[in-house]
């Protein structure tokens, strides 16, 4: 037992209170989504809505790895994402829920979760939109001397747009440190990587732009967060972006409206014997680092957080149509 918990520690050079602290955000962004789930089908969530559900390895080790003042913009799907920054679960619920007391007023939405004080720069709908707006970012760090970071996520299906390359060919050029995480869930909405892509890795996209590019294992939270890190790193000392690529799975269809026809149940199956919460949990507990009684009051604690949000979200109230204009144009008087 001994042994096994030095090689885990000496390994990833983790505490046991921070590896407990990566399974719980994980099993918070799993029994949340789940959670948005059930809400959605009870019709308190509108619109679209895209969950995170089998990408949180992905998720956790990419948030552990960058400073409370760096950057991020990210795609849709990004729930997880918020949670993982350490933004407020009752903000995060009570914007799907469109209340006023959600991250951007409840005006946003599931695909526009926004919070200047984490520096998380958005939720945005467009496929390969955001982009652009992490080498503005990027950009104006390196105009005033920063130190920080930007870390931009998006799907694969990203990619394939023209933006994509816009974006990683200006942030090489101007040596901007910017992390471009792909999350590779292999299906942007029901078309597999294969038909959209003519390059089978997705990583070596990055050589087009002389840029390091590098695929990690998407279900594996300390492989996750040892790559980012060194990422950051080079992003942060050396002005080199960099393309990652981590290799995961939705275990859901592409929104709450998509059934996923388009994959086996085999596939699906496969990928969760893989799952990233019950490989770690297994592991720390091979290691003697979790025992049966901490995961039990670890998961308790997540859905009483769980229960919270949503209780917040139900009891708070919905913005006032006089307020219907507001925010329309950006003014300081209503920051
Ligand atoms: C420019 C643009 N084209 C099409 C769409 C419709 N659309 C929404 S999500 C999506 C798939 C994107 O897949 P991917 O980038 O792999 O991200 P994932 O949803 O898998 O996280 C598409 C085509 C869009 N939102 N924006």
């Amino acid at each position: 037992m001994q042994a096994a918990e030095e090689t885990l520690l000496s390994g990833s050079g983790e505490s046991r209170e921070q590896l407990h602290r990566y399974l719980f955000q994980m099993l918070l962004i799993r029994e949340f989504e789940e959670r948005v789930g059930e809400q959605y089908t009870r019709a308190k969530i509108g619109g679209y809505c895209h969950l995170n559900i089998g990408e949180e390895a992905t998720i956790v080790g990419a948030f552990s790895a960058i400073r409370p003042d760096d950057y991020i913009f990210t795609s849709y799907r990004e729930h997880g994402h918020a949670l993982a920054r350490g933004i407020d679960p009752g903000a995060v619920m009570a914007e799907l829920f469109g209340k006023v007391t959600g991250t951007s007023k409840g005006r946003g939405g599931s695909m526009h979760l926004f919070d200047l004080k984490t520096r998380f720069m958005g939720g945005y709908g467009i496929v390969g939109g955001h982009l652009p707006l992490a080498v503005g970012a990027g950009l104006a760090i390196d105009y005033k001397g920063g130190d920080e970071v930007v870390l931009c996520i998006f799907g694969e299906g990203a990619t394939n747009i023209g933006a994509f390359h816009e974006s990683l060919n200006l942030a090489k050029i101007w040596r901007l440190p910017i992390v471009w995480l792909c999350v590779n869930n292999h299906y942007a909405m029901g078309s597999p990587e294969h038909k959209d892509s003519a390059a089978e890795f997705l990583y070596r996209k990055a050589l087009a732009y002389d840029m390091v590019g590098e695929r990690v294992n998407g279900m594996d939270v300390l492989a996750v967060r040892k790559a980012m890190l060194e990422a950051v790193r080079r992003a942060r000392e050396e002005r080199e972006p960099v393309l990652l690529e981590a290799d995961t799975y939705r275990y859901k269809g592409h929104s709450m409206a998509d059934p996923g026809r388009y994959r086996t149940e085999e596939e699906v199956r496969a990928w969760m014997a893989r799952d990233p919460i019950a490989a770690f949990k297994a592991k720390l507990t091979e290691a003697g680092l979790l025992s049966a009684d901490e995961y039990t009051q670890m998961h308790d604690h997540v859905l009483k957080i769980v229960d919270e949000a949503v209780d917040f979200a139900e009891k708070s109230p919905f913005p006032d149509i006089s307020t219907l204009y507001d925010y329309v144009y950006a003014s300081p008087e209503q920051r």
